[in-house]
C-alpha cells in the first residue's frame, strides 16, 4: 500500500480526524486517484473497524470516532467528485431506512451519484417510509440504504408504502448496503441493487436509460 494510504487507513482506525484530513488533502495535492484513495485507504479502514468490533476489540465509541474521521476525509473528497458532469442526469432521493443510523455508505453513494451528474435530495438517516412516499412525485429514483439485517426489512416496508400510495410506477427504487443481495432486491420488488457506490451509479444510469 502507498505510504500515504497507510497513514489515512491508520488515521481512520485510530479516529485521528486531523491526520485524516491532512493526509487526504496531501493525496489530492499529489494527484492520487480519487477512487484509489477511497477504496484502498478509507473504505478498507472501515471494514477493518467492523472486523475489530466483531471480535470485541472495538466498541461503539471507537466505531464512532473512526466514522467521524472517515466522514471528515470524505468531506474533502466531495468537491473533487462533483463538477465533472454538469448536465443533471436525473433526480435521486436517497436515505437510510427507518431504524438505521449508518450513513457513511449512503453518503458515499450520494457523493458518487452527484459526481455523475445526478441531483441529490439527501433525506438523511432513520427515514420514515412515508417520507420517501412524499418524494415520489419529485424524483426519478428513490435510493434506500441499510446496514443492519434488522432494518433491511424496512426497505420492503418502504416499497410497500409506495405501492399502497399508488406511487410505485412513478419512480425507480434501488437498494444497497452491506446485508443487501440481488435476491433480496428481487424478493421485495426493488428495481435494482448495488454492492458499492460505483455500481450504484451504473445501475441508476441504466435504469434511467443514460
Ligand atoms: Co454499526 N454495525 N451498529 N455502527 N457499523 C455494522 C453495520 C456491523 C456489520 C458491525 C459488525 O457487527 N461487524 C453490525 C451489523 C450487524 C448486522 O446487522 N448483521 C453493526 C451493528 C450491530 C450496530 C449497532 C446495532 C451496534 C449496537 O448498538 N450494539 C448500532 C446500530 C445503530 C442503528 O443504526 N440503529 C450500530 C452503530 C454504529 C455507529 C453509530 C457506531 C457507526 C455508524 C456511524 C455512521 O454511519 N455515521 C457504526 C459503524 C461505523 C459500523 C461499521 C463498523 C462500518 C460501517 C461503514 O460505515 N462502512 C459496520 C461494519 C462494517 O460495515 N464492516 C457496522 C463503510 C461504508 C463505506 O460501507 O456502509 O457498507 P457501507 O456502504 C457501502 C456499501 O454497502 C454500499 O456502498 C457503500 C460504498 O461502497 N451501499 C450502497 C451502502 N448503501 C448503499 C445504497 C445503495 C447502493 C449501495 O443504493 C441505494
Amino acid at each position: 500500500m502507498e505510504p500515504i494510504f497507510q497513514e489515512i487507513y491508520d488515521g481512520i482506525l485510530n479516529g485521528e480526524t486531523k491526520t485524516v484530513e491532512a493526509k487526504v488533502r496531501a493525496a489530492l495535492e499529489n494527484k492520487m486517484n480519487l477512487k484509489e484513495i477511497l477504496d484502498q485507504s478509507m473504505v478498507s479502514a472501515m471494514a477493518e473497524v467492523g472486523r475489530r468490533f466483531e471480535i470485541g476489540e472495538y466498541y461503539i465509541p471507537e466505531m464512532l470516532i473512526s466514522a467521524r474521521a472517515m466522514q471528515a476525509g470524505m468531506a474533502i473528497l466531495k468537491p473533487q467528485l462533483k463538477g465533472a458532469n454538469v448536465d443533471a442526469a436525473g433526480k435521486v432521493a436517497i436515505g437510510t431506512v427507518k431504524g438505521d443510523l449508518h450513513d457513511i455508505g449512503k453518503n458515499l453513494v450520494a457523493m458518487m451519484l452527484e459526481g455523475a451528474g445526478f441531483e441529490i435530495i439527501d433525506l438523511g438517516t432513520d427515514v420514515d417510509p412515508e417520507k420517501f412516499v412524499t418524494m415520489a412525485d419529485q424524483v426519478d429514483v428513490i435510493a434506500l440504504s441499510a446496514l443492519l439485517t434488522t432494518t433491511m426489512q424496512n426497505m420492503k416496508v418502504t416499497i410497500d408504502a409506495l405501492k399502497i400510495a399508488g406511487k410505485r410506477g412513478k419512480v425507480k427504487v434501488i437498494i444497497g448496503g452491506a446485508p443487501v443481495t440481488e435476491a433480496f432486491a428481487r424478493q421485495i420488488g426493488a428495481d435494482g441493487s448495488a454492492q458499492d457506490a460505483s455500481r450504484a451509479v451504473s445501475i441508476t444510469k441504466a435504469l434511467l436509460g443514460k
